[in-house]
């Protein structure tokens, strides 16, 4: 064969087409490969024209068709698909190709295929992709992980098909191994928190406020024009907008008010367990949607009728709609700070160095989580890349302050109407606790010294110490 190939895609589904479709677009000749040849053929009759395409029937083909160092993007269902697909091409891959997993894979396995395929002398990338099948066409945010030297050679090419942000692309080496696929898992349990509290805010300005669906619309309208501008706020006013065709009704009432999830939320909070970081904001995203979820147990209460709260209150001391908006600024910013603080433990765990404030910054546009904010979060890691958390930055710290009054109204009027809102009162209770100069983890070490001898720390001189309890024979001591 004489015309190569820049770059392979194989696993020509939504995502990898779009991808392979995009590549062609900005100009280079891309190699396809599917597990069954009908989506490759599709992939070339409909949009052949947009591009070169080599197709090729099998793996050994597709493989010929690569100019080296050979880079192959894998774009299949995350899981045993992936690992089948990396069994197929490795053997044919020659040492300094490079397989990249572009699917949702979790880091752990980022981790071991990358020591895997090292060991035979080939670049393992988990890259995390961002945007969604229209991302993947007009421009995803992209982050790869992997050796660093494959970079030189792929990031050219993702940087061309990357969302742009004045011209910057939304793509950066992440980090080695698993770096790319664990940023991504974060943004995306992120995205459950940004979520989680646009959904409050709507329930509080229609339970509280008595607003409609449309009218709510145009709060989130106005709201995108200011600090919270995002996607996800933009959307909210298309969704709250919508009216359902069959029944005349607002689309959002005829929808099962039951929650989805795919996992990388779950994924974010065990890995956080682990790393030992509080990312409340994430966590009460996963469970609301698990609450949500729980038809049973949700129709066991309704059917003992679980009693509110006797009577309603107003909403007292504030705008409802002006302290919605504060309330739903700190909480995210409450959020974000949990996950950035989550992508430094892992990054100073593993080993990784991580950027954050390059993080912020391809987040910028082409994902989910895209947003105006996330220009101040990259300005605040500039300044300090070893930040302990963004609340402590000039911006962060003056718009939580100016919003705690209000914030603290909306959760008081949350709780006194019987209104869940997991999202704002608990980044509301890590607000408080970060900045209480006393815990009460002082009692619990005290408990924990009582029934386990576990010892404690003490605030007036160094080393461990077990107290002599009443029920205990064993004496007080300096451990
Ligand atoms: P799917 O996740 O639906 O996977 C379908 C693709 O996987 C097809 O090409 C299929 O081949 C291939 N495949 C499977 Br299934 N088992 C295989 C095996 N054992 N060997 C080889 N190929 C196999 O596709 P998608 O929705 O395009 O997503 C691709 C990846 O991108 C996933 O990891 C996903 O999590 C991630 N992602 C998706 C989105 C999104 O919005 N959809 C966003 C961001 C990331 P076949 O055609 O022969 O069945």
């Amino acid at each position: 064969m004489s015309q190569k190939a820049q770059i392979g895609v194989t696993g020509l589904a939504v995502m990898g087409r779009n991808l392979a479709r995009n590549f062609a677009r900005h100009g280079h000749t891309v190699a396809l490969h599917n597990r069954s040849y009908g989506r490759t053929k599709e992939l070339v009759e409909e949009f052949g024209h947009e591009g070169t395409f080599l197709p090729a029937e099998t793996a050994e083909q597709f493989v010929a068709s690569l100019e080296r160092p050979r880079r192959v993007v894998i774009m299949v269902k995350a899981g045993p698909a992936t690992d089948a697909v990396i069994d197929e091409f490795a053997p044919l891959l020659e040492e300094g190709d490079m397989l990249i997993d572009a699917g949702n894979a979790h880091y752990a396995d980022t981790r071991r295929r990358e020591a895997a395929l090292k060991a035979k002398g080939l670049h393992f990338v988990g890259a995390g992709v961002s945007g969604g099948e229209e991302g993947a066409l007009h421009g995803p945010s992209i982050m790869p992980g992997g050796p660093k030297e494959s970079y030189d050679a792929l990031g050219p090419l993702l940087e061309d098909i990357a969302a742009k942000v004045d011209g910057e692309p939304c793509c950066v080496h992440v980090g080695p191994d698993g770096a790319g696929h664990f940023v991504k898992m974060v943004h995306n349990g992120i995205e459950y928190a940004d979520m989680q509290l646009i959904a409050e805010a709507y329930d509080l300005l229609r339970q509280v406020g008595g607003l409609s669906p449309q009218e709510i619309a145009g709060v989130f309208g106005e709201w995108n024009a200011g600090r919270l501008g995002s996607y996800l706020i933009e959307i909210t006013a298309e969704v709250l907008k919508q009216v359902d065709a069959s029944s005349g009704k607002p689309f959002v009432d005829i929808v099962a008010d039951q929650a989805e999830q795919k996992g990388t939320g779950r994924w974010t909070v065990q890995a956080a367990l682990d790393l030992g970081v509080p990312v409340s904001g994430i966590a009460e995203s996963v469970f609301a949607r698990a609450l949500s979820g729980g038809a049973d147990v949700r129709k066991a209460a309704a059917d003992a009728g679980l009693p509110g709260p006797s009577a309603g209150s107003e909403h007292v001391g504030g705008d409802l709609r002006a302290d919605v908006e504060q309330a739903l600024f700190a909480s995210k910013i409450v959020a974000y700070a949990q996950g950035f603080q989550q992508i430094q433990a892992a990054s100073k765990e593993y080993g990784w160095a991580i950027d954050p404030g390059a993080m912020a910054k391809i987040w910028r546009a082409g994902c989910i989580i895209r947003a105006k904010f996330l220009d101040f979060i990259k300005q605040a890691y500039d300044k300090n890349p070893e930040l302990a958390t963004l609340l402590v930055d000039d911006y962060f710290l003056d718009a939580v302050s100016g919003a705690q009054d209000a914030w603290r109204r909306v959760v008081v009027t949350a709780a006194q109407q019987g209104i869940p809102a997991p999202g704002f009162s608990s980044a509301l209770a890590y607000y408080d606790g970060l900045r209480a100069k006393r815990l009460p983890a002082a009692l619990i070490q005290g408990q924990r010294d009582f029934f386990g001898a576990h010892t404690y720390r003490r605030v007036d001189k160094e080393g461990s110490f077990h107290t002599l309890w009443a029920t205990d024979d064993r004496p007080e001591v300096d451990a």
